[in-house]
């Protein structure tokens, strides 16, 4: 059975940055489930549901959080799965305080760190680790790469034939 993605939340503050990053997911046909769980607030449902996340049939774990942003790092901490962070701005740091938490992680427990607010990247990474075991997906994202090289043909082909900028 496919494996499923999983998308973290530290806030639903988070929500509105993390819409393309479901919306990506679930248009690549991914089962995608989505919880509010804070590594500092529930750090219990987060040692929970990282420790149970490969029984349950996930594949990746997303998480997203602004701040001090500890959650892809807690939950990389209870589980062998691949964890994805995704640092939100939230602060007078322009989100430079969440990504550095996200990327600066202690030896032994990766984190791989899309950029500030790098909402959609996260689901389409998520959907390159999947596709290691899914051929039907690995076609589809080698379909969305194929569209994004004719949009960007197409915009090429459009600015030099453009005579006035
Ligand atoms: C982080 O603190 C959350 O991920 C969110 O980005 C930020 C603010 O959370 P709220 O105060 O809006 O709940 O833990």
């Amino acid at each position: 059975m496919a494996k499923k993605a999983a998308v973290i939340l530290g806030s639903d503050s988070d929500l509105e940055t993390m819409r393309p990053c479901i919306r990506r997911l679930r248009s690549f046909g991914i089962g995608t489930e989505v919880r509010v769980i804070s590594a500092h607030r529930t750090p219990a449902a987060a040692e929970a549901f990282a420790s149970a996340a490969r029984a349950e049939g996930f594949g990746v774990l997303i998480a997203a959080a602004g701040k001090a942003a500890h959650l892809a790092g807690v939950l990389a901490a209870y589980t062998t799965l691949p964890v994805i962070g995704v640092p939100i701005k939230t602060s007078m740091m322009g989100g430079l305080d969440s990504l550095l938490s996200m990327v600066q992680m202690p030896k032994g427990v990766p984190v791989a760190c899309v950029a500030v607010d790098g909402a959609d990247n996260a689901a389409i990474l998520a959907a390159q680790m999947l596709a290691l075991a899914d051929g039907a997906l690995a076609e589809q994202l080698a379909r969305f790469k194929a569209d994004m090289a004719a949009e960007v043909a197409a915009k090429d082909q459009s600015i030099r034939t453009m005579e006035e900028f």
